[in-house]
């Protein structure tokens, strides 16, 4: 397979600063008319012909300036035109089969409607195209379709003609003032109904907002628009940043490849990104709408009107549009200023980062932020390149506070609006704009892996000295990541000390003149470096890594004393909660080794005691309780082993569950019954706190020997739920307990369930979910009831949230069945991933990770999953598949 590399990068030899496109929509055959002006690009070694790029396309004529232009050629990746003068106006027809576009990338159909998906490279499956990013034309678009079967017909910018056309059919002509890539193209066509509402900018400007969607989803779009409003209001607040086109739409399509699509002014979303009321959407799901609808209008400035030069530089865009959803976020949730529900944001997002982009830069397909080269670059929209490119963002906000980054993004607008740039680009900005030489920072970009910084700490009392060593390394990296490694990295490392009465020490660096503020970044830029503080009165206990300043491993030995104390007394929040996660891992992890070992197992009286404190101290929120009580994930877990065992893992983790449940079974039902929120249901980050904490009581009182009161509990709220959230909950915690006790009730409220939700499918995926990551035995594995879901009425292949509900929700989402020893999990795997590459590789290549990491297993595992590998490698044949087995088995 073709390797493409950052080296190789070649400005485009011709430039296209317009495009016309003309559609006739029909399902089968779907007739494409572009007219484009060309011209060679002045900054380009001359070439002697045009090279378009094209896919699954049928050709049908080419024209120059108006006359048949015979000298071309038609192939597998495109059309190749010879001849060509230096400006010239190009007509090319082609022919594309929407209804046949399993792949969901170009232009397809999903429940009778058509949309498209351009990014990355889809626009070439519409029409042939130079679709490369550096390539920004604006557009104008004409659709004709039947009127009754399609009635909206949308595309980009602003709609300039509406008509109507002999036998029943009609047009829409859009246009787009904005130069832009072709993956930011989109259509819309079908039976489609909007939420509007007219809002006012912050220059005065009236512009107008749809929420389209299927005309029985209308009563699920009100978030949606309340999020867009709030990001729109945001941006301006935050960044300056004005909505620049007249009208802004959101689409809702239930056939999707991803979360959502930033195309300019016409945002395609996965349904379960947009569609919430409270009888159907759980709390998660309201704060991710509000998220990726964030997400998305963020694009708007940071990826639209500055764009990638190329793919490798992906992470400048989403990088940055991921640090910017997730201030919006914080900011929504806590405002600017709460610091603790500011944490739980932040808490949240590193939950993800470590478990899965730690995960990610450990195995074979680890890659720098900014990668080096790639097969397909759909399988490089990953977790390095989205959460560890926001983390490397974030860290210029922690060098320079928010106004030397607000400067810092200023001056890259002033400098880089309309064009397509680099990840160089944007760091010279913040540089520039803050006087500051960043050359080292750069190898944040370069380099693959995960730092961990060691931590020594000397208390002279004598001299009433604290010194703080900090060394630098990477651990024994996966050798993708290693062969990138250069050398240390600037590494802002936020610390504070904290005294014997669990207050904050003043803080004053050697050579300061006076004491200053209680939480210091210091920087880090050698391979080892000491940092003395002066005028400490006695011994502190340092917290370190305050906020989670940088994207790293910590590694301090703490006692359990020391944790615990943390846990109750760090003023930052966010290591509170680590404190408390470092407890428990430690714990957990001493427990895996034993349950491996086939020892008996216990756990310490203080890790009850530190955790029995947080969960009754009211003077904490309830949602910073929740996490904080929620133990490591079984995936983290194995991860931190020397051999991951994920059978030990989940005995470990299932012992301390049902341990803290026992000690603290009071404490649980008094917690349960205090944070019931009766009432009308209210989305709130609040009443959201309380409803976590709420369901995570009835969680742990699942795990009793005798789940009675579990039971009890959750009958009751199963049947009086006015919300999604505790519905679900409810039925999750019957499930749970089902696997010593209830049955009965669990296969009653799953069968209510699924009736009551039959119409509603984003219900209907949370149905499989819940099945597929509950917890099995020896007597029922849940592989049976995902074999026998599989020929379920309701699921389907084709639909990518429904297989995900079901497919990866039980190969990512319930790792001790998966890993069952026996190896069936794997050989379903192999047979899933096969199926679904013959429908859609995208899709397809997702699920292929979730063996990627199968070195790092127990022996026995370890075969079992090259096994299943090597019969993928033998049988899969997309570019993206093959790519994803290939290095694991590299
Ligand atoms: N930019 C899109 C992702 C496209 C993925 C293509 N395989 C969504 C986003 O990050 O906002
Ligand atoms: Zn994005």
């Amino acid at each position: 397979s073709t390797v493409i590399r950052r080296a190789d990068y070649t400005p485009p030899a011709f430039l296209i600063d317009s495009v016309a496109l003309e559609f006739d929509l029909v399902p089968e055959r779907t007739f494409v008319k572009s007219t484009m002006r060309v011209r060679r690009n002045p900054d380009a070694a001359p070439a002697a012909r045009l090279d378009l790029m094209g896919e699954a396309l049928e050709l049908v004529s080419v024209a120059i300036d108006g006359a048949p232009h015979p000298a071309h050629r038609a192939h597998e990746h495109g059309l190749t035109v010879d001849n060509v003068p230096d400006a010239f106006e190009l007509s090319i027809e082609s022919v594309c089969k929407p209804a046949e576009n399993t792949t969901l990338s170009g232009l397809y159909v999903s429940s009778g409607n058509f949309f498209t998906q351009c990014e990355a490279e889809g626009f070439r499956r519409i029409t042939y195209f130079l679709d490369r990013p550096d390539v920004m034309s604006t557009y104008t678009v004409t659709i004709r379709a039947d009127k009754a079967a399609y009635p909206v017909l949308l595309s980009n910018g602003n709609l300039v003609e509406a008509s109507d056309l002999p036998d029943g059919r009609h047009a829409a002509k859009w246009d787009d003032p904005f130069k832009k890539p072709s993956y930011l193209f989109a259509l819309v066509a079908g039976k489609l109904v909007a939420l509007e509402e007219r809002i006012r900018t912050s220059s005065g400007k009236e512009k107008l907002l749809q929420v389209w969607v299927e005309p029985h989803d209308l009563d699920k779009t009100r978030h949606a628009m309340d999020s867009l409003i709030d990001a729109i209001h945001w941006d301006e607040e935050r960044f300056g940043l004005e909505l620049d086109l007249d009208r802004f739409m959101i689409v809702a399509v239930s056939d999707f490849n991803m979360g959502a699509m930033e195309n300019k002014g016409l945002n395609i979303f996965n349904t379960k990104y947009v569609l919430a009321n409270p009888e159907t959407a759980t709390d998660t799901d309201f704060a991710n709408i509000e998220a990726v609808v964030g997400h998305e209008y963020f694009h708007n400035w940071t990826g639209n009107r500055v764009t990638c030069r190329d793919w490798f530089q992906l992470s400048l865009k989403e990088g940055l549009t991921v640090f910017r959803d997730q201030e919006f976020s914080a900011d929504m949730q806590g405002g600017a200023t709460d610091g603790a529900a500011r944490a739980v944001k932040r808490i949240e997002d590193v939950r993800v980062l470590r478990q899965m982009q730690f995960a990610e830069d450990a195995g074979p397909m680890a890659h720098p932020v900014r990668p080096e080269s790639y097969v397909e670059i759909n399988n490089f929209y990953t977790m390095t390149v989205y959460e560890k490119g926001a983390e490397v963002v974030r860290m210029y906000q922690t060098l320079f506070g928010r106004e030397g980054f607000r400067r810092g993004m200023d001056l890259y607008f002033k400098r880089h609006d309309g064009q397509a740039v680099t990840c160089d680009d944007f760091r010279h900005a913040l540089a520039d704009a803050n006087g500051r030489d960043l050359t080292q920072f750069e190898r944040w970009y370069s380099q693959a892996g995960t730092p961990r910084i060691a931590v020594r700490t000397a208390y002279d009392s004598a001299a009433r000295r604290y010194a703080v060593t900090l060394s630098q390394r990477y651990g024994d990296a996966a050798p993708a990541a290693r062969e990138t490694q250069k050398g240390p990295l600037l590494i802002p490392f936020a610390i504070g000390l904290i005294g014997r009465d669990g207050a904050d020490l003043p803080l004053r660096l050697e050579g300061e003149p006076a004491a200053g503020g209680t939480t210091r970044v210091l920087e880090l830029t050698e391979a080892e470096q000491t940092f003395t503080f002066v005028d400490v009165e006695q011994p502190p206990l340092p917290s370190l890594l305050r906020n989670f300043s940088a994207p790293v491993i910590v590694e301090y030995d703490y006692t359990n004393d020391e944790l615990a104390f943390l846990l109750a007394n760090d003023s930052d929040a966010f290591n509170r909660w680590e404190a408390g996660q470092r407890l428990a891992t430690r714990e957990l992890l001493a427990l895996a080794e034993r349950a491996a070992a086939n020892e008996p197992l216990s756990l310490d009286d203080s890790v009850v005691a530190a955790f029995a404190r947080v969960l009754t101290d009211e003077s904490l929120s309830p949602a910073f309780r929740e996490l904080a009580l929620v133990l490591p994930s079984e995936p983290y877990l194995a991860e931190q082993m020397a051999e991951a065992d994920p059978a030990a893992v989940h005995m470990a983790r299932q012992f301390v569950r049902q341990r803290l449940a026992t000690a603290l079974r009071e404490e649980w039902l008094a917690v349960y019954a205090r944070h019931e929120t009766p009432g009308p249901f209210e989305p709130t980050p609040q009443a959201a706190g309380h409803r976590g904490l709420k369901n995570l009581a009835l969680a742990y009182l699942a795990e009793l020997d005798d789940p009675s009161d579990a039971i009890r509990l959750a009958v009751a709220q199963y049947d009086s739920a006015n919300n999604m959230t505790d519905r679900a909950a409810a039925l999750s915690a019957l499930l749970a307990a089902s696997a010593t006790r209830s049955a009965a009730q669990a296969d009653g409220a799953l069968d209510d369930f699924y009736r009551r939700f039959e119409r509603e499918p984003l219900v209907i995926d949370k149905w499989f979910a819940m099945q597929a990551t509950q917890r099995g035995s020896q007597e029922r594995p849940i592989i049976d009831t995902v074999r026998r879901l599989m020929g379920h009425p309701a699921f389907t292949l084709r639909n990518p949230n429904r297989a995900r509900s079901l497919i990866f929700s039980f190969c990512s989402g319930n790792p001790a069945q998966f890993h069952a020893a026996d190896g069936s999990g794997y050989a379903f795997w192999a047979d899933q991933v096969i199926a679904l590459d013959a429908l859609n590789p995208q899709v397809a290549a997702r699920l292929a990770r979730a063996l990627e990491l199968w070195r790092r297993y127990t022996p026995a595992l370890r075969e079992r999953m090259r096994a299943a590998l090597e019969r993928v490698a033998a049988q899969a044949s997309s570019r993206d598949v093959r790519e994803i087995v290939e290095k694991a088995l590299a």
